[in-house]
């Protein structure tokens, strides 16, 4: 499990995939990236005792056995999951956390089934206007803080997965088994590993993981005055060459994935020259909704020197990723173009 990850912290495990493995379509859940607040569970859980439960503002509080959630309607989907944090040590002001490069993303199709689905056998009642998970491993700490996370109502009724498959697989322990909530195209906080129980409010849960991280705000100021991390920005990474690469002259295949959370991604241009000239890159393999999309773009360059590679995407509602990333404590959601530069060295 450690050997070809980057670990930046062993307990609680966090570790990223190195960049060779993002230049695949589907992130392969063997070096799928992992973010932990508290302890990965050991072993897997026996599915005979394991329930969800679905309460407060419902007409029915209702629990549903493992067996009981395969029956149900099964839906397929690709998604994109990427850490809030991700690309936070690239920034160029220091900001607490852990020290992701790029590889706090990976894209997986999962398989489960739609959370609309769950609520409607419970009923959801008039004014509940959010919905709460909450998973059962253990805290690590004195504080004993579970991870309780809340999403509005809309993005639950709409585009929110409750998945126990990933890749064709079941869902890995340390990816969530033996269910996980995905809202998609939402960053990793608000999808909610080894779920248990579902939780309809009237207000957002508060408690630590909402109101102290997972918030973009200025040293000094409130956390909880801050913006919720919800949808993962626009933003382009360039998975080949690696930094400081040494490349002769000639015909250099440059590769990279985009991804906008929600928002699909339109095209990917590639500069060289500081982006003083940008060139558009090509897409390579499946385009679906909530899932990156690979690019390439071969880059002619006959003069020896040192360049830095720039990659910037843009949505289809014609969003494109800042040339610099808008710096907030906890360097949440960084998709600066600068930042992601890949200096290399074009040598005789
Ligand atoms: N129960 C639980 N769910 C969790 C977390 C956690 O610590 N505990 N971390 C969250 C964060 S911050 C991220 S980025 C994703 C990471 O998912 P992965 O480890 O499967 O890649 O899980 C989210 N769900
Ligand atoms: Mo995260």
């Amino acid at each position: 499990m450690d050997d070809i990850m980057r670990v930046m912290t062993p307990r609680p495990r966090n570790a990223e995939t190195p960049r060779s493995y993002l230049r695949s379509w589907i992130t392969a859940n063997k070096v799928f990236f992992d973010r932990n607040q508290g302890e990965i569970p050991q072993e897997e859980i026996d599915l005979s005792t394991w329930n969800l439960t679905i309460t407060g503002m419902v007409e029915n509080t209702i629990t549903i056995d493992f067996d009981q959630l395969l029956a149900m309607p099964k839906a397929i989907v690709a998604n994109t999951l990427e850490c809030s944090g991700n690309s936070r040590s690239l920034l160029s002001e220091k900001a607490s956390g852990n020290p992701w490069t790029i590889g706090g993303v990976g894209n997986a199709v999962w398989g489960g089934v739609w959370l609309k689905d769950l609520l409607a056998l419970a009923g959801v009642a008039a004014g509940a206007n959010h919905v709460a998970f909450a998973g059962y491993e253990k805290s690590l700490g004195r504080s004993q803080i579970k991870f309780i996370r809340s999403i509005p109502i809309d993005k639950a009724m709409s585009s929110t997965l409750l998945a126990y498959e990933m890749n064709g697989e079941p869902l890995p322990v340390k990816h969530g088994f033996p269910l996980r909530a995905l809202a998609l195209g939402w960053t990793g906080a608000n999808c909610v590993k080894w779920l248990e129980e579902i939780t309809v409010m009237e207000k957002p849960y508060e408690g630590f993981f909402m109101d102290k991280v997972y918030r973009i705000h200025q040293p000094g100021e409130d956390p909880a005055t801050g913006e919720y991390v919800k949808g993962i920005q626009i933003k382009a990474i360039i998975t080949q060459p690696e930094p400081e690469q040494v490349l002769k002259p000639g015909n250099i295949t440059i590769l990279g994935a985009a991804y906008g959370g929600e928002k699909d991604v339109a095209t990917v241009e590639v500069s060289t020259d500081g982006g003083a000239s940008w060139q558009g890159a090509e897409f390579i393999g499946p385009h679906e909704p909530f899932a990156w999309r690979q690019w390439q773009y071969v880059w002619s360059v006959t003069q020896p020197g040192r360049y830095t590679i720039l990659a910037r995407a843009t949505t289809t509602d014609g969003e494109t990723q800042p040339m610099q990333a808008s710096w907030n404590k906890l360097g949440y959601n960084n998709n600066g173009v600068e930042e992601h530069g890949i200096p290399v060295e074009i040598v005789p």
